[in-house]
């Protein structure tokens, strides 16, 4: 018999639109730019989402270890913030969820009073992750919804008075730039009460050699996943992109402090994407811009939650100091 899965998928009325014809709008967009460019929003499908899951493990991608590390030495300030009181656990675009399980083992030992409440836009992944955490965590209460972030955080909200403590994880918020940064910051402030809790993952400036290396792995991992976008689009748009005529180049930017991806195209050549009717010429070594990881200064994090409405309650580091979590309040008068 089939186990019934604690689901709950949500309409957006405002956007009717399927993936698939996001992505074609967003491609056509990006492509017809100049310069060109890709949302990186769009690397993780069932293929992307696996590449990302083995960069974590790669030795130079310090960023999930030192997130783990974090979780281990500082569960215990993390449960206390939250002890006494009722609340959500809610996390934004979990993916596996592979380190939240440390808080989740801890939280639960410590017999604190929550529900885990992952939010991700895509169903299928949200249904294994529910059904796994359901299996190896018996006692969690666990609500999966399937929905924008946003849209989400609204629906909870109205449902239900309990506390929240939001998880946004990873260097998430390094993939927006400067602006959109505060815009969903500011969002995420206007979608949650006074008093609930964000704790947010930001990478740090370090040794800019560090950097390079993280973004441009010896075994190439990078590249398959920055390369996997045009494979995508051969999948789901019927394009003919010939791949090995592209390569994967990663940088950093002094200046706006943000590591940059690109595909660049090897020579001349023009690309045909059926599901767009539309072809693409490019040029010998024009780059895609695909992606910005953004790196932070303590003084950049205390200055976004300021203007973003947050209060910063703690803040932890892992102990080589490459990464830092900090734990926000929503102040509102
Ligand atoms: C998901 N995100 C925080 C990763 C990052 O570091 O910007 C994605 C990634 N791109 C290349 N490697 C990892």
């Amino acid at each position: 018999m089939k186990k019934t899965i604690a689901l709950e998928v949500l309409t957006d009325l405002e956007s009717k639109i399927s993936i698939k014809e996001a992505f074609a709008r967003d491609v056509l967009i990006g492509l017809s730019a100049t310069p060109k460019k890709i949302p990186s929003r769009y690397f993780y499908d069932a293929e992307g989402s696996l590449l990302f899951q083995k960069i974590t493990e790669l030795p130079e991608y310090y960023l999930t270890r030192c997130e783990f590390e974090i979780f281990e030495n500082h569960k215990q300030s993390i449960a206390a913030s939250m002890r006494n009181e009722t609340f959500n656990l809610v996390e934004l675009g979990p993916g596996d969820a592979r380190k939240t399980r440390v808080l989740l083992e801890h939280f639960l030992q410590q017999n604190l009073d929550f529900h885990y409440v992952p939010i991700d836009i895509s169903n299928s992944a949200q249904e294994g992750l529910v059904e796994n955490m359901q299996s190896d965590f018996p006692k969690l209460r666990v609500k999966g919804l399937v929905s924008e972030y946003f849209n989400a955080l609204n629906w909870l909200k109205n449902l239900n008075h309990r506390k929240n403590l939001v998880l946004f994880l990873g260097s998430s918020i390094g993939n927006f730039n400067r602006e959109s940064s505060r815009v969903f910051l500011h969002s995420l402030w206007n979608s949650l009460n006074a008093d609930d809790c964000l704790l947010i993952g930001f990478d740090l400036k370090k040794d800019i050699e560090l950097l390079l290396k993280a973004y441009n792995d010896s075994r190439g991992v990078t590249s398959e996943f920055n390369l996997n976008l045009l494979h995508r689009i051969n999948r789901e748009l019927g394009g003919n992109f010939d791949v090995n005529r592209f390569r994967h180049y990663a940088s950093y930017n002094v200046f706006s402090g943000a590591m940059e991806s690109y595909l660049v195209s090897k020579e001349s050549q023009n690309v045909m994407i059926q599901e767009i009717g539309q072809s693409f010429s490019f040029d010998p070594w024009e780059p895609i811009h695909t992606e910005y990881s953004y790196k932070y200064l303590e003084s950049d994090i205390a200055k976004l939650a300021e203007d973003t409405g947050f209060i910063p309650v703690e803040q932890f580091h892992d102990t080589a100091r490459y990464f830092t979590d900090v734990l926000w309040r929503v102040q509102k008068q």
